[in-house]
């Protein structure tokens, strides 16, 4: 056990086949890529999955000896689907929430994946599942009616004398923070020296782990494309791409990698010029004040996922700007941030002459509009932050957890 202020960790070891199997394996080589509609990037293996349901049960053994009755139990994301199916098995009697912070697939996409029956089946252990978007839970509720033939009550979804409720819950920002480290920021070091650096040309930034959800090599072709099209941006702009490592054991993330690099030097070569590097690429990872002062640097961050559950940075974006002199937010359609963040320019990361033109209409913009559609943003962001996120979610469960008690 760790305490670390108000919140107690338990802490366990995996084993390095757990860790291959459960976490590189199904979580993060099946699951992840079919949730991302990448059926054509998904591995399957049956070792895999055993290794999945095996982990799942190891935690499920070690968190029932300290769940108490009346506790809420809250499951986090999709590495864990299986656990309320294990905790139960071990006789938890608990409310048992799920929320699941990546997209939920069309029953089409989802069904092309060997053991998402069985997942599904999982879900309904679960009192309450909570996802990003309406359309995620309208996938889910798809499948469970489609799959496994559950029967629509209301919000429920009722199967062998289970109920399950589905529903949106999408996830905020603590939205006074940000705001707060980005009024301060600009004596923070590196933002100093960026300024610096940039003398009078104008930031574009994108910031993404390094993942092909992500769409970074596709945003330096758009970005590239903008270049091309508007040869008079040339040394006017600088896009500077923060991409911190993520999952490097996992082969498909060594080939994005490699893709990237070169998409970079290819770009840089010949288009830069000396004095002026079209793409800054830095794969560190930075302090949030750091980050939140770079983005009110930017009068355009470039968000183009090619799939995403909600994606924070696109907020942080928005809450890190200058009341006074807003920068304009360039958001991927396919970002479950774009059904809130609407006075973004949204586009379709595929179409790169789209987000080519966006990035010049974003630099264009008047003081006036870039106004107007950041006050339309900020507003439902204070709504609807993290805390807000979070009461709503346990508020929920908690109700469900009287429903079936009475
Ligand atoms: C999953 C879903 C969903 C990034 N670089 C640095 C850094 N970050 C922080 C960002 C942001 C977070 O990481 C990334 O959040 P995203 O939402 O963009 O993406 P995922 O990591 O894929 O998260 C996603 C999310 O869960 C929440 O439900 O939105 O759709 O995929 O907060 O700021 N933070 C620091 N230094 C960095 O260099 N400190």
């Amino acid at each position: 056990m760790v305490d670390k202020g108000r919140i107690q960790y338990a802490l366990m070891d995996l084993t390095s086949l757990d860790r291959q199997e459960y976490y590189n394996g199904f979580a993060n080589r099946a699951l992840w890529p079919t949730m991302h509609y990448r059926v054509g990037l998904s591995d399957f293996s049956r070792a895999d999955y055993a290794g999945y349901l095996r982990v799942n049960h190891t935690f499920a053994s070690a968190l029932a000896k300290l769940v108490c009755p009346s506790d809420l139990v809250w499951v986090h994301d999709y590495h864990l689907i299986p656990l309320a199916a294990a905790l139960r098995a071990l006789g938890l009697t608990n409310a048992i929430g799920y929320f699941h912070h990546i997209p939920w697939p069309a029953p089409e996409v989802l069904g092309t994946l060997p053991g998402s029956t069985d997942l599904l089946r999982s879900i309904m252990d679960f009192n309450l599942v909570g996802v990003q978007t309406d359309r995620d839970a309208d996938n889910l509720r798809r499948g469970l009616i489609q799959e496994l033939g559950a029967i629509p009550q209301k919000s429920d979804l009722d199967l062998d004398g289970e109920s399950t409720c589905v529903k949106s819950f999408p996830i905020g920002i603590d939205v006074s923070g940000f705001e707060q480290v980005a009024a301060r920021a600009r004596s923070n070091r590196i933002v100093s020296q960026t300024i610096v650096g940039l003398g009078s040309r104008k930031l574009i930034i994108g910031v993404d782990r390094l993942d092909y959800s992500k769409g970074i090599p596709e945003k330096m072709e758009a970005y590239e494309r903008f270049l091309v099209n508007n040869p008079d941006q040339r040394g006017r702009v600088t896009f500077l791409q923060i991409a911190p490592t993520s999952r490097s054991e996992v082969p498909e993330y060594g080939a994005l990698s490699r893709a990237v690099n070169e998409t970079l030097g290819r770009i840089n070569g010949s288009l830069g010029e000396p004095g002026w590097v079209p793409i800054q690429y830095v794969t560190s990872t930075y302090p949030r004040p750091v980050l939140a002062g770079l983005y009110r640097l930017a009068p355009v961050a470039l968000v183009t996922p090619m799939r995403d559950g909600m994606n924070l940075v696109a907020k942080e974006y928005v809450a890190a700007q200058d009341p006074t002199d807003p920068g304009v937010l360039i958001l991927s359609k396919f970002a479950g941030a774009a059904q809130q963040l609407t006075g973004a320019l949204i586009v379709n990361p595929n179409d790169k002459l789209e987000v080519a033109e966006a990035i010049h209409d974003a630099l264009q913009m008047s003081h006036e509009e870039r106004v107007t559609r950041w006050q339309g943003m900020i507003g439902p962001l204070q709504d609807h932050d993290v805390s807000w996120w979070a009461a709503a979610f346990l508020r929920e469960l908690a109700g469900q957890k009287a429903r079936a008690a009475g």
